[in-house]
């Protein structure tokens, strides 16, 4: 069955589509062009995945109705008895695909996941660490005009910058130390949007434990890669550890909390209700449920095999290119392509632009030390959990690399991306989304 095939049987199937569709038809074909899009072109964002449709039909359903302000067994709404079953389903299911004690699956994102753990465990002015926020940090891991940048005093540990070290572009874990110990955070947070390598969590808690820290991890992008077995655990040497639903995890857009410490459980759940959120959003804690369930199935396992190896697939045959990742390769899901090694004056603003013509879809992103500003940047951004979800595996990722080769060296030119398009959308068709 091809693209445009499944889509019509899709609609066809659907009733709530077909309400949509005769009822808000404006927005309808919005929606169906953003599937048309997602369908006919090849997501290499790093922190994006195609859902089952088991996901997005819990995620569609009446539990958008329900109000549930509190916790399963102490809300303070009437009619919660179903719900509160879903919230029990999606905490159980967590715990035992993270192997923890306590999970708080209300955050609406990985965002309030992180404000919550702040105003739980930090008081306004307390300081903590986090890594240099341009090489690979999170806005919400102290940028200044964030909360966490606002209310709170980050101090950021680096990366190891000598290129002759051989751990260049990584985590410098005698430097998170030597910062660690100046400043005497009261928390210290790892975990990365743009950092291509192992997290060593054990080293981090020590370094925790020297200073008098508590730990925390926001492992939102390899959340999946920690379910399926294929990077270690932030358990049992984090406090702390949040993460997103819907990067490599599969889920649907939001947050979650993690921890093994009844005392710090008790004050999270305080800080997400009713500190910093009201109801909870019951119809995707149910969607959260689903992924769960999804992510405890042997196939997970697979999938997340077959992530990392794509991702080195796909590193691999961009360095045979002649382009240079940051670190010089990538262990999880994700790269960070330094387009100057190929030429000098392409910025990731234009590459990214040139690969969207092509139907390959990228972020610009900095690389470590970019002397560019985050709207150009000198670097790409590119992960395998989505193509991965769609079935294709190492072939084609190198495949994907030649194509993206011909983009950037022909400079955008009309013919290279027509021809690129051509075979991207040809691919699709013989590796549908998820139906
Ligand atoms: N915006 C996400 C990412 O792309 O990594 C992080 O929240």
């Amino acid at each position: 069955m091809g693209v445009s095939e499944i889509q019509q049987s899709t609609i066809a199937e659907s009733e709530a589509a077909n309400t949509l569709a005769a009822t808000d038809p404006d927005l309808w074909r919005l929606i169906q062009s953003e599937q048309h899009r997602q369908a006919t072109t090849l997501e290499l964002i790093a922190s994006e995945n195609h859902t089952s449709p088991a996901v997005m039909a819990a995620v569609g359903t009446c539990l958008t109705n329900k109000y549930a302000e509190g916790y399963p067994g102490a809300r303070y709404y009437g009619g919660c008895q179903y719900v509160d079953g879903v919230e029990n389903l999606a905490r159980n299911r967590a715990k035992e695909l993270f192997n923890c004690q306590h999970v708080n699956v209300q955050p609406h994102s990985g965002a309030q996941a992180n404000a919550a753990v702040f105003f739980a465990l930090l008081d306004q002015g307390d300081t903590y660490a986090s890594l240099v926020l341009a090489d690979g940090g999170h806005l919400s891991h102290g940028m200044k005009i964030n909360i966490s940048g606002k209310y709170y005093w980050p101090v950021h540990y680096p990366l190891n910058y000598d290129p002759q070290a051989k751990d260049f572009e990584q985590i410098d874990y005698d430097a998170v130390r030597k910062v660690c110990l100046e400043h005497k955070p009261k928390m210290v947070l790892c975990g990365y949007s743009a950092y291509p390598r192992v997290i060593d969590f054990r080293r981090f808690r020590e370094i925790a434990d020297e200073c008098g820290a508590l730990l925390m991890a926001d492992v939102a992008h390899i959340a999946g890669l920690i379910a399926g077995g294929v990077h270690p655990s932030p358990f049992p040497h984090c406090h702390v550890v949040t993460t997103t639903t819907h990067k490599t995890l599969r889920g649907p857009r939001g947050g979650m909390i993690m921890t093994n410490d009844e005392a710090l459980a008790k004050k999270i759940d305080k800080a997400v209700f009713p500190g910093i959120q009201g109801g909870p959003l019951i119809h995707v804690i149910a969607g959260k449920a689903v992924c769960f369930g999804e992510a405890l199935k042997p196939s997970f396992k697979q999938y997340a095999k077959q992530v990392v190896k794509n991702a080195q697939a796909l590193a691999g045959a961009l360095m045979d290119k002649g382009y240079r990742l940051a670190s010089g390769g990538t262990d999880n899901h994700l790269m960070l392509v330094d387009l100057r090694s190929r030429d000098e004056n392409l910025t990731g603003a234009e590459a990214e632009k040139w690969l969207e013509a092509a139907g390959i879809i990228v972020n610009k992103n900095g690389i470590p030390q970019d002397p560019r500003p985050p709207r150009v940047t000198s670097g790409l951004r590119l992960g395998t959990p989505a193509t991965t979800t769609r079935g294709l595996e190492q072939e084609q990722m190198v495949q994907l690399a030649d194509w993206i080769d011909q983009v950037l060296t022909g400079k955008g030119s009309q013919s290279v991306t027509v021809d690129v398009r051509r075979q991207v959308e040809a691919l699709c068709e013989r590796y549908p989304l998820p139906h």
